[in-house]
């Protein structure tokens, strides 16, 4: 709920609610392009492809709120049911996950998650995943970068490695993205997960223990109620540990495909054979890196007045009549129609 002391504070909760954007369209691995469930338009078919992407009831590419975060909600997206079919990776591929789109303003960390099915991901309860942390890129101090700011560096993607030592079997492969723009109050912050269902070939004994998604998060986490629009910030990122000899992030570039595959239904396997990892490397173009700084922002001078509204300082909004030109190093973003805000 909105704090009714403050106006402002109501109009950026609102904006928090409003404000959605995204689902993963499409994955590539080895190379290989394999379309995602379409949440925007696939919902709409009559006969929908089948795909190792879940099915959820985010058609207005929404989010899940963290009063939600203790709800089956959370641990593939709302209402989720899993994907009809899968995608067959080797122990240490690399698999891409392609966003359709992802504001600047949704700043935040990206995680993922696999979580063994035990049988087929495609007729799997998605309340008896336990899920296991794979990677977990918060805010990188250095490089000045939210893992967010690094996905969208490269086409809105990002790259998860499977674990070489794996066991082989099938996986959900839970991919998320917290924004974490409103995230400085009570139930602001938004997390957009997104699954897939995989088959691991290879790999060796190690299976990590993990946990249900509907524990993952708590809405008081410091990593899920935290202020982004500071300087610099100390970003814890939440969720369960990594798992040994993870890494937060591996490096981060653009991935481009030659060419195009379609999702295994269970038991055709044999159909679609496992690729060699071999050809991962060799089929990965790098363009930019994890330590790609953000593109520089092109401020125009301010008007002759000199009028200059302060970083997080309101810029814009209907019946606004204060200073539209924010100062140096921050843009006035438009939040909604009542609101814009320089960050
Ligand atoms: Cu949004």
């Amino acid at each position: 709920m909105a704090p009714k002391t403050s106006s402002l504070l109501a109009s950026l909760t609102g904006a928090a609610l409003v404000a959605a954007h995204g689902h993963v369209s499409h994955i590539i691995v080895n190379g290989v392009q394999y379309r995602n469930y379409i949440p925007t338009t696939d919902f709409y078919s009559p006969n929908p492809p089948v795909v190792m992407g879940w099915s959820a009831l985010n058609q207005d590419n929404g989010f899940v709120e963290p009063s939600n975060f203790g709800t089956p909600d959370i641990i593939c997206h709302k209402s989720a049911r899993p994907g009809g079919a899968h995608v067959t990776v080797a122990a240490g591929d690399k698999i891409t996950f392609f966003w359709n789109d992802w504001p600047e303003s949704h700043v935040g960390p990206v995680i993922d998650y696999l979580a063994a099915c035990n049988g087929n991901c495609e007729t799997v309860n998605p309340s008896s995943l336990r899920f296991f942390k794979i990677d977990g890129a918060g805010y990188d101090q250095a490089a000045r970068t939210w893992a967010a700011d690094v996905l969208r560096a490269n086409g809105n993607s990002w790259t998860v490695q499977i674990p070489s030592d794996l066991k082989a079997g099938n996986y959900v492969l839970r991919h998320e993205i917290i924004a974490l723009h409103g995230a400085a109050n009570a139930n602001g912050a938004q997390a957009y997960p997104q699954c897939i269902n995989i088959r691991v070939t290879g790999g060796g004994n190690n299976l990590p223990s993990g946990v249900a998604g509907t524990q993952l998060y708590r809405a008081s986490d410091p990593g899920i109620l935290f202020n982004p629009h500071v300087g610099n910030p100390n970003y814890p990122v939440p969720g369960p540990a990594l798992i040994a000899g993870a890494v937060s992030s591996i490096p981060q570039s653009r991935v481009t495909a030659t060419a195009t595959g379609t999702a295994t239904r269970p038991g055709n396997d044999n159909n679609n054979p496992a690729p060699t990892p071999t050809t991962t490397s060799s089929r990965l173009t790098t363009l930019t890196t994890q330590t790609t700084p953000p593109p520089a922002v092109t401020t125009t001078a301010p008007p002759p007045s000199g009028a200059t509204q302060s970083r997080y300082g309101q810029c814009g909004g209907n019946g606004y009549t204060g200073p539209t030109v924010c100062a140096s190093g921050s843009t006035c973003q438009r939040l909604n129609e009542w609101y814009s805000q320089c960050l």
